[in-house]
């Protein structure tokens, strides 16, 4: 008797009619044979041997660069039940319309079943997907950012307790491209593109589409989260969560070289993404990384920004639309700490010259396994995951968000997740440095109503035994005259240091209307280069910015209509009500 995954594989090889199906085992043996296949087809090209062992450069369409959000469907039963900040189809509707598109998709092509693990691999928390695809820069990505292959057969075993996901290149015309969600059958289809997070569907689709929806019904959080342990001078670690839109510096922050390290803080990376989060048998919130390995934007990756990833990805990785030096072979992209030179082959496979624009394309991507990074924690794959004491918020704000601050308690936190805002980057189609609400991140990836998400937000809080502080930071404030205040990369520690500190009740704050706002001498600031008046730029809170603030906030959120708890709204009136007592006190 076929199991519920050969049954469902049948189906679509019915549909697709591929020439023939492999099942993945996830085995160097059968990764050696994809590169040799994409060698010859010209679907990667080979880089430095020497400097880059095992690394390949692969070129992807260029129309098919980046997330196509506004060609990204939830289609749940109702409209409501997706909510206004996604695109909806009625279910019935988006598969007679994209079941065409898969009709003989795969003809003359390999069809490659791809079973796998989101989670470690022993974790209760973990759970199996099965991508089918025809593309074979897929499942060698797929292997890298997940535990992929036999061992999530063997999970499985004849259990249908997984998420299905089926995805064809079809002919790569944007007219064509759809990925849909089907929270309520637990269902994906994806269809005319190559690019991660559109193709690679265990990664933005379930691991956070799906699982956010999962997470509802099932009591968890599945949220757009770095995760890190803050390793202090007692031995301490304060593991933390941090939601910042795509492009943002998650990577980055997760993987940090201290500052600090002198002094004896450290930070470790459990994950760069996605946390999948529990309220443990002993009341703590537990988090584990979904992946295992990381998609990062490559270009301003360089020793000083992410010294760690620089030596993580010289073996074992891809680049996807990056540059590369024609005579070294190696990849480039700017910000990488050298000049543009004219050595250089573009992303689309031209000869780069200073008027061709960009060398990499601006959402460049490195795919990289995680224990490749020095920076990993040997508790990345504890089954349990690590206890999390810290949620950070944060985004590009140019004005008005201080450095850091942290909300007065859970529900305040929600609030401030929940007015979250960012200039927007390369990591989607459309403008780039337009502000955007990005509520917790995860605008492009809650699975349903937004609403909703907020009332589970704030559901989970009393939940939870010493629910984790939640604190607001931003890396991007600039002064009048456009420059960055505060250096970022490895000083965030500071940050960090100050956030552990709260934790252990032992810095100082300021109570300003937003929440509490390190005093300047709570910092950690030796051995760094900050004017006084940069720093009190930084910590200062202008309350009539912030009362318009709060005006664009509730604009934004008259979109939910009824459906927004009527907490949110109290938090909203509370804010508005501290703002203008202490406008009225300055006066
Ligand atoms: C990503 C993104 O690729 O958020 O992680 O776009
Ligand atoms: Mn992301």
């Amino acid at each position: 008797m076929a199991t519920p995954v050969e049954q469902w594989v049948d189906e679509c090889a019915r549909l697709m009619k591929p020439a023939k199906t492999v099942w993945c085992d996830g085995s160097q043996a059968e990764n050696d044979r994809l590169v040799d296949e994409m060698l010859r087809d010209g679907t990667y090209v080979a880089l430095n041997e020497k400097t880059h062992q095992r690394c390949y450069l692969h070129r992807s369409n260029p129309n098919d660069v980046a997330r196509t959000e506004n060609l990204t469907f939830i289609c749940t039963r109702t409209k409501d039940a997706a909510g206004p900040t996604n695109n909806w189809m009625a279910p019935q509707e988006a598969k007679d319309k994209v079941r065409p598109l898969f009709d003989g998709a795969m003809k003359n092509r390999t069809m490659y079943v791809i079973p796998y693990i989101l989670g470690p691999e022993k974790s209760p928390y973990s759970k199996v997907g099965v991508e089918v695809t025809d593309s074979p820069y897929v499942v060698a990505s797929m292997r890298i950012m997940s535990r992929m292959g036999t061992a999530a057969l063997h999970r499985l075993g004849s259990s249908d307790d997984f998420v299905p996901g089926m995805h064809s290149l079809g002919d790569l015309s944007p007219d064509r491209r759809f990925i849909l969600h089907f929270p309520e059958e637990k269902l994906i289809w994806s269809v005319g593109s190559g690019y991660g997070g559109n193709a690679l569907l265990g990664k933005k689709c379930f691991a956070l589409r799906i699982a956010s929806f999962m997470a509802r019904e099932q009591g968890w959080m599945a949220e757009h989260m770095l995760l890190l342990g803050l390793e202090g001078p007692s031995g301490k670690t304060t593991y933390m969560a941090a939601a910042f839109p795509s492009a943002c510096g998650k990577t980055n922050l997760a993987m940090m070289v201290s500052s600090l390290e002198k002094e004896g803080y450290r930070v470790k990376t459990i994950g760069d993404d996605i946390a999948w989060m529990h309220v443990a048998k002993d009341g703590t919130l537990r988090a584990v990384n979904a992946e295992a390995g990381f998609f990062g934007v490559a270009p301003g990756t360089n020793l000083k920004t992410n010294p760690n990833m620089m030596t993580a990805f010289d073996h074992d990785t891809i680049f996807t639309n990056t540059a590369m030096t024609a005579v070294s072979r190696e990849p480039w992209w700017e910000g990488i700490g050298t000049e543009p030179h004219e050595d250089l082959i573009d992303w689309k496979g031209q000869k780069w010259t200073p008027g061709s624009g960009p060398a990499a394309h601006p959402n460049s991507r490195y795919t990289v396994a995680a224990d490749q990074s020095p920076s990993i924690s040997s508790h990345w794959e504890d089954p349990e995951g690590i206890p999390i004491s810290a949620i950070i918020f944060g985004g590009r704000r140019a004005k008005l968000a201080p450095l850091v601050y942290e909300a007065r308690d859970w529900n305040h936190g929600v609030f401030v997740g929940a007015t979250m805002a960012s200039e927007t980057t390369a990591a989607a189609t459309g403008a780039v440095g337009v502000s955007r609400r990005d509520p917790m991140a995860m605008i492009p990836f809650c699975g349903y109503n937004m609403a909703d998400y907020f009332q589970h937000w704030l559901d989970m809080g009393p939940k939870i035994k010493n629910a984790p502080k939640i604190f607001h930071v931003n890396w991007f404030r600039k002064d009048s005259n456009g420059k960055f205040l505060w250096p970022g990369f490895g000083e965030n520690v500071r940050v960090l240091k100050w956030i552990a500190d709260r934790i252990e009740g032992c810095a100082a704050a300021t109570d300003t209307p937003i929440g509490f706002v390190p005093t300047p001498s709570s910092l950690t600031l030796d051995g760094m280069n900050i004017s006084r008046e940069s720093l009190d730029e930084l910590l200062s809170v202008n309350s009539s910015d912030w009362a318009q603030e709060t005006e664009a906030t509730a604009k934004f959120f008259e979109i939910f209509g009824d459906r927004l708890p009527q907490e949110i709204t109290n938090q909203q009136k509370a804010l508005s009500d501290r703002l203008a007592r202490t406008t009225v006190a300055a006066k």
